[in-house]
């Protein structure tokens, strides 16, 4: 295994202070376990690993395979790149520019600066070929600084923070520098698909660079770029939370806080992204009009100080201040304060025995990369009670969509979350808490850190294979897909599984296709699904797939079973089909293909412009009645009253044999939503060629066959 190199702004260490006292003098170092340490302590449990970050001296601090290089940072430079352009340029414009961004060129220069000497420090230590993987919105520049150098070694890049839209990005004065030097990664990691299409749209429109499959090709090289949402180390934050004395301690913490009926909690660093602010204001209105008792609630806000040397941040803290002081005013009796204001770092055990003291926790950013918070509390919550009201616009929101989910700019909205999950019934809230803890620990930190290195190292975008032939098949993690725990594969029918004819009563599927999707029908824990575009009853017919394949028809609002429209998208559709017959008869070879919810109009037999023209005025007529939904795919517009999406249909799927991982192959843009869904050891296939979500791509249904037939081979294998 080659060397890892972990390179981050800040060493994952915390002082030691003579008796342990913050108020004395520090005496040493120690590690300090914190998100990144245990997300790659399986890591360094097997292999040796290197850590550089900023410091100016040597610190003797080892743990385990685990040894830290310090990288020394003049005082002034440090200031300009870290409160500088790190934190009052990048923080807040990719946090949607909730505050101002603040662009000095000084401070560029010395963030240009510090990125060469991190840059330079791996540069010297690394062995030939070794693996490193920079973390974090301070050091995007090191990427392409260290290929300059080195251009053997595997370099990955992990954002923590959001990536921003590409107009908003597009204001940054140095944008091209900062996505040239992320594109000098191998591997470039997001915590959403979302974040990572945004990346990808800004290197379209500032660089000109073309997105392929989810990889951008940059001088001959290929840079790979996915969604890696980060974990928890659930295992570790649950057993704390059941140990006596923190169980205890959540006790006190209650008996202590005049034993309320509802205690709400909220957990941040200071910081203006974070959205104290709004959840203060929501639980100060739910109490003032009465909705929640003010002398049985206490919400307590545990504020972490941070970056404190920025004037935005002082700002922040006073607004709040002002807010906790002017609400408890207003509000408090003797004996019953309503909210309590901790502005410190609490001990981990204190923390967590917080989050078992608290009914309803409250995280409520305007933006967050993926926020932590919300997990930890999810992890903690063995006995499977409590409530998470959390904000749409953090990472989290794409996994724990079991949360209240609140819009944080909508105060009456969060309040009326806060009312919902105080009031909800007992077995709703234990229903909701019991699917995210899966969800929770089943990608925790550990898992996200072992798929990063294993896509870096397997080398989804290798910068050692220059690429002559972008239908790089041998790149597809196979073996992945081979061992997992339960596989769902599934294929689209029309130019997938079967080659595209001009009739398409007359596509067949290929025989081998055919073949392999049987023999891992036939392999345990492994469910096979066609997911296709027409009606089910069609699908059936002209794929004649063998028993225990599911199909899905009508782009997923039929799985296994045909649909049945209500009156009223039965009308709908039949004044569509009216409206889009009219339209059809005056255009030569347009024909209508009659669906259960929907009606899709081919142009591919028409004369090209009479055919776009066609397609333009069904558009604008029938495919504005209110209800409807039009649907572009290759020479074909489908009009449909009945939504369903083919992900909506993969993901019911997953859920219904509870699959760990999806293959997903389709050639068309209906299959799009379903790649865009893929996350995790989730792998998407795209046949041919055009824009797509999805990572891998082969050229034909042939491929595809051969494909199925080496994955059947390897799960049979693996299940022997
Ligand atoms: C960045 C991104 C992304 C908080 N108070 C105390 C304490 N904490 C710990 C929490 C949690 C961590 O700090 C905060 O993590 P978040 O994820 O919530 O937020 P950021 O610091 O902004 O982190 C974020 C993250 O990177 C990882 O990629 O999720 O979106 O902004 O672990 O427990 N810990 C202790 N005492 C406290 O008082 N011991």
């Amino acid at each position: 295994m080659p060397e890892l190199i972990v390179v981050a702004n800040r060493l994952p260490v915390e002082p030691v202070y003579v008796d342990g006292d913050p108020d004395q003098e520090i005496t040493g170092w120690r590690l300090a376990p914190g998100g990144l340490v245990s997300a790659l302590e399986s890591v360094f449990r097997t292999e040796e690993a290197i850590w550089v970050g900023a410091g100016s001296e040597l610190l003797d601090v080892d743990h385990g395979n685990l040894h830290l290089e310090t990288v020394s940072v003049d005082a002034r430079d440090m200031h300009d790149y870290y409160e500088g352009f790190s934190n009052s340029a990048i923080w807040p414009l990719y946090h949607d520019a909730v505050v101002t961004p603040v662009y000095h060129r000084h401070q560029f220069r010395a963030y240009e600066r510090v990125n060469k000497a991190f840059a330079s420090r791996v540069a010297e230590i690394a062995q030939p070929k070794a693996t490193v993987w920079v973390h974090d919105y301070q050091l995007q520049l090191v990427p392409s600084m260290l290929r300059e150098m080195r251009p053997d070694l595997s370099i990955g890049f992990f954002l923590h923070i959001p990536f921003p839209p590409s107009a908003l990005f597009a204001q940054l004065p140095w944008r091209r520098q900062i996505l040239e030097g992320l594109l000098g990664a191998d591997l470039i990691g997001f915590h959403t698909h979302d974040d990572a299409r945004q990346f990808v749209y800004s290197c379209e429109r500032s660089l000109g660079l073309a997105a392929y499959e989810g990889t951008m090709r940059v001088n001959n090289r290929r840079v790979g770029v996915g969604a890696f949402p980060i974990g928890i180390d659930a295992e570790g934050f649950s057993a704390t939370a059941a140990t006596p004395h923190v169980l205890e301690r959540a006790r006190q913490l209650r008996a202590e806080m005049g034993s309320p009926t509802t205690v709400l909690l909220g957990v941040d660093r200071l910081d203006y992204t974070k959205g104290i602010d709004i959840r203060l204001k929501a639980f100060a209105e739910v109490l003032q009009d009465e909705r929640l008792d003010a002398a049985t609630t206490v919400f307590v806000q545990v504020a972490v100080p941070s970056r404190e040397n920025i004037s935005q941040y002082q700002q922040i803290r006073d607004d709040i201040e002002m807010l906790v002081g002017r609400f408890n005013g207003s509000l408090a009796t003797f004996g019953a304060t309503p909210i309590h204001y901790l502005r410190r770092v609490l001990e981990r055990e204190e923390l967590i025995a917080l989050y078992l003291a608290t009914d309803i926790m409250l995280v409520t950013p305007l933006r967050d990369g993926m926020n932590l918070v919300a997990k930890e509390y999810v992890a903690c919550r063995n006995d499977d009670t409590g409530a998470l009201v959390l904000s749409e616009f953090t990472g989290a929101a794409q996994e724990l969509a079991q949360a209240w989910l609140v819009n944080p700019y909508d105060t009456s909205g969060v309040s009326e979350a806060i009312v919902a999950a105080a009031q909800a019934p007992d077995d709703e809230r234990q229903r909701r808490m019991t699917a995210m803890r899966s969800t929770v620990f089943a990608t925790t930190a550990q898992t996200w850190a072992r798929e990063f290195l294993t896509a870096l190292r397997t080398g989804i975008a290798s910068a050692h294979a220059s690429v002559e032939d972008d239908r790089d098949q041998a790149s597809i993690p196979l073996e992945q897909l081979a061992s997992s725990q339960h596989l769902l594969v599934c294929v689209d029918y029309d130019g997938t599984i079967s080659n595209i004819v001009t009739d398409p009563d007359a596509a067949r599927p290929v025989p081998e296709a055919v073949e392999a999707l049987e023999m891992l029908r036939d392999v345990p824990n492994t469910s096979v699904a066609v997911v296709s575009g027409r009606a089910l009853d069609n699908l059936r017919t002209v794929s004649a797939m063998p028993d225990g394949i599911h199909l899905v028809g009508s782009h997923g609002a039929e799985v296994d079973v045909p649909l049945e429209l209500d009156p009223s998208q039965r009308r709908l559709l039949d004044q569509c089909t009216a409206a889009a017959s009219e339209l059809v008869a005056q255009v030569p070879g347009a024909f209508i293909e009659a669906k259960p919810g929907s009606i899709a109009i081919h142009v591919r037999q028409c004369e090209p412009k009479a055919g776009a023209n066609l397609i333009r005025h069904i558009v604008m007529g029938p495919g504005r009645y209110p209800g409807v939904l039009g649907r572009h795919g290759k020479e074909v517009i489908e009009l449909s009253v009945a939504h369903a999406q083919k992900a909506d249909a993969v993901r019911a799927l997953r859920q219904r044999f509870d699959a760990s991982t999806v293959l997903f192959v389709g050639d068309d843009l209906t299959d799009e939503s379903v790649f865009a869904d893929l996350s995790g050891q989730d792998v998407g296939i795209k046949v041919g060629s055009g824009e797509s979500a999805a990572l891998w791509r082969v050229e034909s249904p042939q491929d595809v066959a051969l494909l199925l037939q080496r994955l059947a081979q390897e799960r049979s294998t693996f299940a022997v």
